[in-house]
């Protein structure tokens, strides 16, 4: 037994003696394989072991054991101080230390995702750029004149009810009820022709639901030429639709409405995406109500210094996250604020 001790604690010792003089992790790896290796001294001393008479093994074994657990934590503590040394060598000798340069471990790294308002806004955004609208916006915080008065609701109006607003302290502002407003401010500094599509969000004063909010988006869509008809409007809300849902069997239906910023108003329906018969979704109707339309008022017009005996216009105003709710299945609008990460994940 003490000639088998001995051994083991020669060995131990040369091993020590190498390791601390090794620099390099090549030259650790070659002394692992000296060691630990399939021709390394622990498996000489494992070979040696088999030939043992049994009492002389049972007190040999544990002792080999633990030496290849020795060296093969000392080799773990000198790998890791070895990559220490390279990096912290690496760092001082680059004086520049680029904070954005590529980290290929970042790629484990969970990564985020776009809102489904993104992703519903860049396809509206094709479809309208693709058939020659621009992309116009207008403030949230609104003069009441862009939001109500220009847009022949009068301070006195009874509209103004179909839209609680939310009164900012400076008298005369609010928070937009509606992107018609945008419609103004564009009318305003451009002349016609005009064709502008305005996705954004509005405010109103409501107790929410399962499909109201009192934050919402819009896409507001207004198109001003000479001899624009309930033609043009129909014809334009069957394409955008149809491209949206993929559909090319969806058809529009027009209800008259009333907004008192066009005439005729008119409520915009599409035919169910989910039945031919009437299913929950369309409360058994087969038509889904998306937002409202209608050919641009003469006063709207003249508020906005445009000739209503030369151009007249078409416009409507969509709800955002109703086309979403259908496109995505989602079943509740109040989950698009909700800032639920298992939500927002799905997109
Ligand atoms: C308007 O806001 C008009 N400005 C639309 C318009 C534009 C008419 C141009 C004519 C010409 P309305 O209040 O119906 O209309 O709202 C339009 C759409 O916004 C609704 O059909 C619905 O999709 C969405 N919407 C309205 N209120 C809410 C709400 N509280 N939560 C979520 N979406 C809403």
């Amino acid at each position: 037994m003490k000639i088998i001790d001995q051994s083991l604690l020669h060995i131990l010792t040369s091993w020590q003696q190498e390791l601390e003089s090794v620099t390099t992790q090549q030259a650790l790896e070659a002394l692992r394989i000296a060691y630990l290796g399939r021709s390394g001294r622990i498996n000489e001393l494992m070979a040696q072991l088999k030939t043992l008479p049994l009492e002389e093994k049972r007190a040999f074994g544990p002792q080999v054991q633990e030496l290849q657990q020795i060296i093969t934590q000392s080799l773990s503590l000198k790998q890791n101080e070895l990559t220490r040394q390279i990096l912290e060598k690496e760092l001082s000798t680059k004086k520049h230390f680029d904070v954005t340069a590529y980290n290929p471990s970042s790629l484990e790294k969970p990564s985020g995702s776009l809102h489904p308002y993104t992703h519903l806004i860049e396809r509206i955004e094709d479809i309208f750029t693709s058939m020659g609208f621009s992309y116009a916006q207008g403030p949230e915080v609104e003069t009441e004149w862009y939001n109500f008065e220009a847009l022949n609701i009068p301070a006195d109006h009874p509209a103004r009810d179909m839209q609680d607003t939310f009164w900012l302290t400076t008298p005369g502002l609010l928070l937009r009820t509606h992107t018609s407003s945008v419609q103004i401010h564009t009318m305003k500094n451009q002349q016609p022709p005009l064709s502008i599509f305005t996705p954004g969000r509005v405010f109103r004063h409501e107790a929410t639901d399962a499909t109201h909010d009192f934050m919402f988006m819009q896409c507001e869509g207004l198109l001003i030429d000479k001899n624009i008809s309930l033609t043009h409007l129909c014809s334009l809300l069957k394409v955008f639709m149809r491209t949206l849902f993929e559909k090319n069997d969806l058809s529009i239906r027009l209800r008259p409405s009333y907004f008192p910023f066009v005439e005729p108003g008119l409520e915009v329906d599409i035919s169910c995406i989910f039945c031919k018969t009437g299913c929950a979704l369309c409360k058994k109707t087969q038509w889904i109500e998306m937002g409202g339309s209608g050919l641009v008022h003469p006063a709207t017009l003249k508020a906005c210094g445009i000739d209503p005996t030369i151009y007249s216009g078409c416009a409507w105003g969509i709800g955002i996250e109703r086309l979403a709710m259908l496109l995505y299945g989602i079943n509740d609008i109040r989950l698009f604020h909700s800032g639920k990460i298992e939500f927002l994940k799905q997109f």
